[in-house]
């Protein structure tokens, strides 16, 4: 099949998730096209079957707003009609869906009927797309999608209650190629981030206010208070300096290192005992999945989709939001004995194993087999 992948090209779990999926489907034999403004930051072997499209939006002082759904969709009109696409899967709501939609009729003018595969990812759903501003443009676009996921049970419901929605929302999870994160390295280097008495903490994201950055700081100081430890903190956002600054002000800088933005996430995970998310909201959480996939037990917020990844008492614990107190007990008791550290690590890994890549992507492939013919039915 000939498939355009549209995604956001940043460091952020949609981005990751559709660079994945597009790289797994060129492997089984499909023809991928990403089409975006950037080439996404995991896409690194461009091949045979994996192809990138940039969507150049041409600053025109006169505007405001650079008009970049337009481009798109003339991007989408170009590209579709160039390589034969036969399905469009847009990863992201906003604008990617309405996009694709205006992408489809025009191209109708030329009969040819593309049909649109829409995946919801969360935070255009929970956050972004419910605002008034925005919620008539996000309904229309679902309700006008071939085909509808969501990544998670939760975020499905959410969608459910927050839309009026007409179409079916199949739940199509997050997956993780579990074979990278077998590492080829046999030394995780973990002496150069901490002494063999420490234990080493992790938290990843894009460090905005819904990650609970505070949270992270504050669970980790109850941590160090009673056993060595370290804490890794990857990523970039607005969070991140408010963050240094609590650190300062709790006298921990010494044991916080910020990594900013890393292409190294399996590297800092080998050398990882544990993983914070604390989330104010989470549709999947798929920096959990990414630690558990490398023996990396979770501490985490028990809200959206993070239950469905993160089992409590299983792989990790899980607490209701701003419950720090909760998650440094939990914490300390996971990292105090080495027994059950090692315990928790082995059940990471095996509830992970749920979300292989192999097992999913066959999912996708159905959508759009089932989606084609379809539509070939109605032409
Ligand atoms: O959470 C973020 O900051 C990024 C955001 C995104 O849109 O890329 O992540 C959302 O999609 C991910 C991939 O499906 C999910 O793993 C995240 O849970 C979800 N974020 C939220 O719901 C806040």
């Amino acid at each position: 099949m000939k498939i355009g992948i549209v995604c956001y090209p940043t460091f952020g779990g949609s981005g990751v998730v559709a660079t994945e999926l597009g790289l797994e489907l060129s492997k089984r034999g499909h023809k991928i096209h990403f089409i975006t403004y950037n080439q996404p930051v995991r896409l690194e072997l461009l091949g045979n079957n994996v192809h990138y499209h940039e969507v150049n939006v041409p600053e025109y002082p006169l505007f405001h707003y650079q008009p970049y759904e337009l481009a798109l969709s003339s991007k989408l009109v170009d590209m579709v009609k160039l390589h034969k696409i036969e399905v469009l899967h847009v990863h992201y709501a906003i604008p990617h869906a309405y996009a694709a939609y205006m992408a489809q009729k025009i191209l109708m003018e030329d009969n040819i009927y593309v049909p649109i595969v829409t995946t919801l990812h969360g935070t255009d759903i929970t956050l972004v797309g419910s605002h008034p501003f925005y919620k008539p443009a996000v309904t229309f676009s679902i309700n006008k999608s071939d085909a509808v996921t969501a990544v998670s049970k939760s975020l499905k419901e959410d969608t459910l209650r927050l839309f009026d929605i007409k179409n079916e929302i199949n739940v199509v999870t997050n997956f993780i190629d579990l074979n990278k994160f077998k590492h080829d390295f046999t030394d995780c280097q973990r002496g150069m981030m901490a002494r063999d008495d420490e234990k080493i903490i992790t938290h990843i994201s894009n460090m905005r206010e819904v990650k609970r950055i505070p949270d992270v700081i504050n669970t980790f100081y109850n941590i160090q208070k009673e056993i060595p430890a370290k804490l890794m903190m990857v990523g970039e956002g607005p969070e991140r300096e408010p963050a240094e600054r609590q650190c300062r002000a709790l006298g921990i800088s010494d044991k916080v290192v910020f990594f900013g933005n890393s292409n190294q996430i399996d590297r800092i995970l080998c050398f990882t005992d544990l993983f914070l998310l604390p989330s104010e909201t989470e549709s999947f959480g798929l920096s959990a999945l990414e630690a558990m996939a490398s023996g990396v037990p979770v501490i985490s917020s028990n809200t959206g989709g993070i239950p469905e990844v993160n089992l409590n008492g299983f792989s990790g614990y899980l607490s209701d939001v701003g419950n720090v107190d909760e998650m440094s007990k939990k914490a300390l008791y996971i990292l105090k004995d080495e027994s059950v550290l090692n315990t928790f690590k082995n059940n990471a890994k095996a509830q992970a194993s749920k979300f292989d890549i192999l097992k999913i992507v066959p999912e996708y492939e159905a959508i759009y087999e089932a989606t084609l013919s379809k539509c070939l039915k109605l032409s």
